[in-house]
């Protein structure tokens, strides 16, 4: 239970960004060492948000495997004297232990979700404070994304089974904050609409925290909690009482795609009248169902036009950069996209919010990928086994499903869920992991249709996991990695395995196809690697889905090109890019843009 930092009349936040004394661990000594006790001993500062990788020109810190230390004073604010103190932290990758002073506050497991501690016992308002961060990048069978160290002679080295570098550190921004000792602790919405009244449920958690000088440590009366929902305007548009309820939207403005048109649901607790805390929530008015083969929002069929992503930029690596959303939405608007999948990891808050604003729409995946051993080569070991992903391996899972959830459950860009990308499905172990895992996400949220993505080696037939999914979603690269550069023969053999996937009558959204592609290289004649041949390979795509109705996607892998591991198929990194790493169209952001913008939802 968590909400994200906010300024309101009751909270105030302090950002910690900025540069960090920064050491590697690589022999995990901090620790014992007490690292966290004293100024850390290094004269290396980095910046907080980014990847530490490319930050510095040394191979010991872009290759570097195991533990890093981050560390920092900041000044606690005077007024936050008799206020709840707490430590947000919205991601490290991909764990990371914290103090404050000497006291060890918090662990978190995963690289993608937010994390926070009450602090108020080991900080004084009106002192400086030392905070010290231990952030760990190393993958293993039990984490998501797993992954393998393994021994050399030169040191360690991680493997993984996944295709973008493991990029790491502390990705987007720290805060600390203050609230009423007494405060509000989370919130759930709901919505749907009859005619033009539109409805909100809405579900309060507050805590009532020790209040001064109340012998029974309860502070008296329970507070109660209050709402009010505003129109864009700030008009009231309805009011509530109480922790959970519903409210009447007459004349409802919904959310839809291409118009984020959002309300504020400003939530209060209340004791004898005062305003203990106040949280804001945006809320977009919309349903989301699956019926048959269509996908409808606000019972309209929808088509996504769009991209798989990344978070990858030069130097920032994983870092998030506001500047950088601003102009790859622009860019999606240029191009006439409406939606993109969140490939390979939950993105940063501030995407979500964007998105919602936009009224861009999202397909939102956890970091499981790559739990595919094949894949890459290991055909020795089966994916799902004792000695390689597990039930531990599945409880990580289920509990990254479920902070996934937690977190972006309140957004209405969010409209399907994407449990893992590529996962070996093919064998009985692979079905009765993820079966567990369906209900899990469907549990955590009933109201969003739940999938994952299909890859090529478990097509129709012989896939034991799309059986439980909502939406079908499929990568495929034919005429790419299966015949290649013969886009006759791969149209035929696409459209006849499309074909039997649609015979399950679910939607089928496209979520990758693609073709590696150099800027500036040319042919005549349909070369691969050339910005001609990406151009047919998508139109060859585009002839295929538009023969069949239960195609309700296409999002091109990738939007821009991005950083992997070394390989002998990739240059500079992966190439399948519509824009470079540096967002400058290859000619296939023409192609998709006439074909874009001339579309008409559903
Ligand atoms: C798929 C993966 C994606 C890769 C892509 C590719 O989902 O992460 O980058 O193929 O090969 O296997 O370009």
């Amino acid at each position: 239970m968590m909400l994200r930092p906010q300024d309101t009349s009751t909270r105030e936040r302090k950002n910690l960004d900025g540069l960090w004394r920064f050491a590697l661990d690589g022999d995990r000594r901090g620790r014992d060492a007490g690292w966290f006790a004293r100024r850390l001993d290094t004269d290396r500062e980095l910046a907080v948000p980014a990847s530490y990788n490319d930050l510095t020109a040394e191979a010991e810190v872009h290759d570097h495997v195991g533990p890093v230390w981050y560390q920092r004073e900041v000044w606690v604010p005077a007024g936050w004297a008799g206020r709840r103190v707490v430590l947000h932290l919205e991601s490290a990758t991909h764990r990371a232990t914290v103090w404050v002073g000497d006291a060890e506050v918090v662990s978190h497991e995963g690289g993608y979700t937010p994390f926070e501690a009450d602090v108020t016992a080991h900080v004084t308002p009106g002192q400086p404070v030392r905070i010290s961060v231990e952030v760990d990048n190393t993958l293993t069978f039990r984490s998501i994304p797993p992954g393998e160290v393994e021994q050399t002679a030169h040191g360690p080295r991680q493997r993984y089974w996944h295709d973008f570098f493991n990029y790491a550190g502390l990705h987007r921004s720290v805060w600390l904050y203050a609230t009423d000792p007494a405060h509000l602790t989370d919130v759930t919405v709901t919505t749907g609409f009859a005619g033009t009244d539109g409805h909100v449920d809405y579900r309060v958690g507050w805590e009532s925290g020790p209040a001064d000088g109340a012998p029974d440590g309860t502070g008296g009366a329970d507070p109660d909690v209050a709402v009010v929902l505003r129109d864009a305007d700030g008009a009231e548009v309805a009011t509530g009482r109480g922790a959970t309820g519903r409210l009447t939207v007459p004349d409802v403005h919904l959310w839809a795609p291409g118009d984020g048109y959002l309300y504020d649901l400003e939530l209060q607790l209340v004791r004898d009248g005062t305003v203990l805390d106040s949280y804001h929530q945006s809320v977009g008015v919309r349903t989301v169902r699956v019926d048959g083969a269509r996908f409808l929002i606000n019972e309209q069929p929808f088509y996504f036009t769009g991209f798989g992503k990344h978070e990858d930029l030069a130097v920032l690596g994983k870092g998030h950069s506001p500047a950088h959303l601003v102009h790859d939405v622009a860019l999606l608007e240029w191009i006439g996209a409406n939606s993109f999948r969140t490939s390979h990891y939950p993105y940063s808050e501030d995407v979500l919010d964007y998105a919602d604003r936009r009224g861009l729409v999202l397909i939102d995946e956890t970091a499981a990928v790559g739990l595919n051993l094949g894949m890459f080569g290991r055909r020795d070991q089966p994916t799902f086994s004792p000695d390689t992903i597990d039930d531990q391996t599945r409880e990580v899972h289920a509990q990254a499903i479920r902070e996934l959830v937690a977190r972006d459950r309140n957004h209405p860009c969010v409209v399907l869920w994407s449990i893992a990308n590529e996962p070996e499905s093919r064998t009985a172990e692979a079905e009765a992991y993820f079966r567990p895992l369906f209900d899990v996400a469907r549990e955590a949220d009933p109201t969003r249709p739940v999938g994952f993505v299909n890859v090529g080696l478990a097509p129709h037939g012989q896939c034991r996991v799309s059986q439980f999914c909502d939406v079908i979603m499929l990568n495929r690269y034919y005429g790419w990695y299966s015949y290649t550069g013969d886009l006759a023969a791969a149209e035929d053999a696409w459209e006849a395995e499309l074909r039997d996937w649609a015979g399950e009558g679910k939607p089928i959204i496209v979520t990758e196809y693609g073709a590696d592609t150099y800027p500036g290289l040319h042919a005549t004649t349909p070369t691969p690697w050339t910005e001609e041949y990406q151009v047919a390979y998508l139109d060859m795509n585009h002839r295929v889905f538009d023969r069949i109705a239960e195609v309700v996607g296409e999002q091109v892998w990738n939007f821009a090109d991005f950083a992997t591991t070394p390989g002998i198929i990739r240059v500079g990194g992966n190439k399948k890019g519509v824009f470079t790493r540096d967002r400058q169209p290859k000619a296939a952001a023409h192609t998709l843009r006439a074909r874009w913008r001339g579309r008409v939802a559903g």
